[in-house]
């Protein structure tokens, strides 16, 4: 049967060996079935850099790297916590990496893609340290630094940040309707599917017509979107196999 998988919010860390098994048992007995696998951010709890050669990093990369050499085609898009996933990983797993939005076709409906964190215009201070990261100058000198500064500097700002995010209101750390809307507008699609609010659901806008799909991430259990040429659903996989 054809179907075709999407994931995000996995946040993948060594300290989770919970997450990375189901993740490891869904890409080999799973996503090896499907016509092809998206993955749209947020796959690791943070991706430091393409030059981690870290155990983990590997099995991780080899996962996809077996995927894809099975002939599924498998799609990146970066999250707020693997925006410096990159070309070379790209490379060295077979995945195509995907720009910040992006139209998809599936089984002849137009779909737009993307991580979520940009529909989330009211986090003023999200999107003015996301501007700053994703400057090309500081992402080329940070990814020539060694593995162990980059590390301790990521940890240092992941610190400093942790209590920004805590005095936040929850709506804010939600997406803007209007915003919605336009992407949607903009690229002439009635359904978007995102992640990155850890809110999953299925929104139906029957004023603009339009339907909006957002993952679950994979804390308590791995949660899958499952889309068939004439059916979707939001799927759950246990921890526990
Ligand atoms: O993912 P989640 O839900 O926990 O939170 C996100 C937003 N947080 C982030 C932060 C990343 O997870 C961790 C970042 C580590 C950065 C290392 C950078 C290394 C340098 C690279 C240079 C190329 O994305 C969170 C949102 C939330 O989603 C919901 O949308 O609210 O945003 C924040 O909490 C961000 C704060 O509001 C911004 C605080 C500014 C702190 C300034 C630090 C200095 C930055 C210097 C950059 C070089
Ligand atoms: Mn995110």
């Amino acid at each position: 049967m054809h179907k075709t998988f999407f994931i995000s919010d996995l946040h993948l860390t060594p300290s989770r060996p919970d997450i990375t098994a189901c993740f490891l048992h869904f890409m080999r007995y799973e996503a090896i079935h499907c016509d092809a696998l998206y993955v749209l951010g947020d796959l690791f709890d943070f991706w430091v850099g393409d030059d981690d050669n870290s155990p983990f990093a590997k099995q991780v990369r080899a996962a996809f790297q077996a995927l894809t050499s099975s002939g599924v085609p498998c799609y990146f898009i970066q999250g707020n916590r693997d925006f410096l996933l990159g070309k070379r990983f790209a490379r060295q797993t077979g995945v195509t990496l995907l720009p910040e939005e992006h139209v998809i076709e599936l089984y002849g409906r137009k779909a737009v893609i993307l991580h979520g964190d940009t529909l989330c215009t009211a986090d003023v201070s999200y999107q003015a340290f996301r501007k700053k990261v994703h400057q090309p100058w500081l992402q080329f000198i940070f990814n020539r630094l060694p593995m162990v500064l980059k590390r301790k500097i990521v940890s240092r700002i992941q610190s400093d940040i942790r209590s920004d995010k805590q005095t936040k209101q929850l709506e804010i750390m939600d997406v803007t309707p209007y915003e919605v809307v336009q992407v949607m507008h903009k690229h002439q699609v009635d359904l978007m599917i995102h992640g990155h609010t850890h809110r999953p659901n299925i929104h139906h806008d029957e004023v603009h017509q339009q339907t909006r799909i957002v993952l679950g991430d994979w804390y308590e259990q791995g949660s899958v979107l499952v889309v068939t040429p004439d059916d979707y659903a939001l799927e759950h996989r246990d921890f526990t196999l």
